[in-house]
């Protein structure tokens, strides 16, 4: 905690009523030049917990001490701080605020004000970044991931055979094809760092994003865009994907090929009872609509070694076992490959 009792007369009066100090920075923020004084008030509502709430910013001028009070619309988490820094290249501070959200994404919360004449502007909002920047990630054959990026209207290509068999062997057949479609995403903003990529004085943003496969653990990489304030909004002028590496003794190890009948180890393997909503062929591919007990969709995809008993049988309305390895896809409904369908006897 930092109190400046000439400037910042009322810090005893900050009791827990009013929140404590979460961050404290110095600098001129109005543009008068004089150094002004800038917290991070909040609430701690558990005892214990580093977890603060009512997060809200608060200026008080260097020359009049007159006190702003802003609020924030995430006002929530962890390890809340500043930055102070001239990002709108008027050479007059503006203010980061970032606070992590604490959830299993590492997403994470930031705002840019800035403060010229003691008006605050909003400059960056975290919230605005995650909808203009709109990703697609598609596995592809061959061990390959595309992430389009729209709004740089830029295509990145993956590869994941560092992976290894286990991984790839459950998604692609012996050849290097998909056996079931398989979307991953990108994440909404992870990280957000000032960085003064041509020391000049103006700080340039640097960006990153997780890209996550087919659970969210299953990290891919990152996108990592560079943003530079121009005329009344920060625009991308560099863009790149990072990606893990793999060992370099484990090299281009292919997946096992396919799994037949006697091979499936049960435990790996789930099964749905539904009952037949759709049945689709589509170039040649034949699917299934199947709407289980607790009526969630699930499309399964046959292909040439699902072991289909009754398949002649097959028809709408009715019941069937559907055997599958356990994956399905993050899609409305979610898909799967079957291994075996089975129809029941009604
Ligand atoms: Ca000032
Ligand atoms: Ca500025």
């Amino acid at each position: 905690m930092y109190y400046d009792p000439r400037y910042f007369q009322d810090s005893m009066s900050l009791n827990h009523q009013n929140g404590y100090v979460l961050d404290c920075k110095t600098g001129d923020v109005n543009g008068d030049g004089v150094i002004d004084y800038v917290y991070l008030i909040g609430d701690k509502p558990y005892e214990d917990s580093p977890f603060r709430d009512n997060i809200r910013l608060k200026i008080v001028d260097g020359k009049t001490h007159k006190e702003t009070i802003i609020p924030l619309k995430q006002n929530a988490g962890y390890g809340p701080s500043l930055f102070l820094g001239d990002f709108s290249k008027d050479k007059i501070n503006d203010i980061l605020i970032s606070i992590d959200s604490g959830g299993s994404g590492g997403y994470a919360f930031y705002y840019i004000y800035s403060f010229v004449n003691n008006q605050p502007k909003i400059l960056f909002d975290f919230e605005k970044f995650n909808d203009a920047f709109v990703y697609e990630v598609n596995y592809k054959d061959n061990y390959r991931v595309e992430v389009i990026s729209q709004s740089t209207n830029t295509k990145y290509i993956l590869d994941i055979t560092y992976k290894g068999e286990e991984y790839l062997s459950e998604i692609y057949d012996e050849n290097g094809k998909l056996k079931a479609p398989i979307q991953g995403w990108v994440n909404p903003l992870g990280g957000l760092y000032p960085i003064d990529f041509q020391r000049d004085g103006t700080y340039e943003l640097y960006a990153d994003q997780r890209i996550a496969g087919r659970y969210n653990a299953d990290g891919l990489g990152y996108v990592q865009t560079s943003l530079a304030w121009k005329e009344k909004e920060f625009v991308p002028f560099f863009q790149t994907v990072g990606i893990f590496g793999g060992s370099i003794d484990d090299d281009g190890k292919l997946p096992l090929p396919n799994e037949d009948i006697e091979h499936i180890r049960k435990d790996q393997y789930e099964m749905i009872t539904g009952t037949i909503k759709e049945i689709n062929t589509r170039e040649g591919k034949r699917s299934l609509l199947i709407e289980d007990e607790k009526n969630f969709e699930y499309i399964f995809h046959i292909y040439e070694n699902t072991i289909i008993i009754d398949f002649e049988d097959l028809k709408i309305g009715q019941k069937v076992d559907i055997i599958f390895n356990g994956i399905l896809t993050r899609s409305i409904p979610p898909q799967g490959t079957a291994i075996i369908v089975n129809g029941l006897k009604v």
